[in-house]
């Protein structure tokens, strides 16, 4: 399915433009089909060091942002999306990158499987990405808004973004308004980025499902 979605979100690649190209599994299945007509666009803004080397790894030019003005399209996948294309990203740690990229783009194109449609946001845990010095004052920040704050961790050591930051993942959470809560959060000191992509969402979802690709605008 995820396959599926790559393939579908190629016929919204303008040619001979530079294209975002976000991050995590969906993303590079996207990425592998972008190699397939790597001839016929300028090249790709990435959002992740992952995604970056693996844009490279096909034989695409890899664009720093700041040498870009625009970009037509951002193509990436989500944690989870509702049908007004809001989302919850960051499960990869990524999202601060991510959330830049799609800022400049004229079109937000989300991929995802089939299962990562929801009515409500919520029961995946939300990424907080946040400066280390500042984790446990945001964590009780955070523990107000009636969610419970854990700080991603692997291998016994605090996960560290391509930013040099860390990670606070909110469970339990029941987001009614992501927007609302997009910009408390984004109002908290210590936080550099939130992984609720609501007040701006996707402007296309392409699911996978059993009975092939469909598309939510
Ligand atoms: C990125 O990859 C993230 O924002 C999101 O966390 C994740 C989705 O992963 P996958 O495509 O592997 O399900 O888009």
């Amino acid at each position: 399915m995820k396959q599926a979605v790559a393939r579908a979100a190629i016929e919204y690649v303008t040619p001979g433009e530079i294209i975002g190209v976000g991050t995590g599994s969906t993303a590079n299945f996207f990425i592998d089909e972008l190699g397939a007509i790597k001839d016929r666009i300028k090249g790709a803004v990435a959002s992740s060091e992952a995604t970056a080397e693996r844009l490279r790894g096909h034989g695409i030019e890899v664009f720093d942002l700041n040498d870009v003005q625009s970009l037509s399209v951002y193509i990436d996948g989500a944690d989870e999306i509702t049908l007004h294309g809001e989302m919850i990203k960051g499960g990869g740690a990524a999202l601060t990158r991510e959330k830049i990229v799609a800022s400049v783009a004229r079109q937000f194109v989300c991929i995802a499987d089939g299962s990562k449609l929801v009515k409500t946001l919520g029961a995946f845990p939300l990424p907080v990405e946040v400066i280390p010095m500042a984790q446990a004052a945001v964590a009780r920040r955070l523990q107000t808004l009636g969610g419970e704050p854990r700080l991603r961790v692997k291998d016994g050591q605090p996960v560290v973004t391509d930013n040099g930051c860390f990670i606070i993942d909110v469970h339990g959470l029941r987001i009614a308004d992501p927007a609302g809560l997009e910009a408390q959060i984004n109002d908290i000191v210590g936080v550099v980025t939130v992984g609720l992509f609501a007040r701006r969402g996707a402007n296309v979802g392409l699911l996978g499902t059993v009975d092939g690709v469909k598309r939510m605008t």
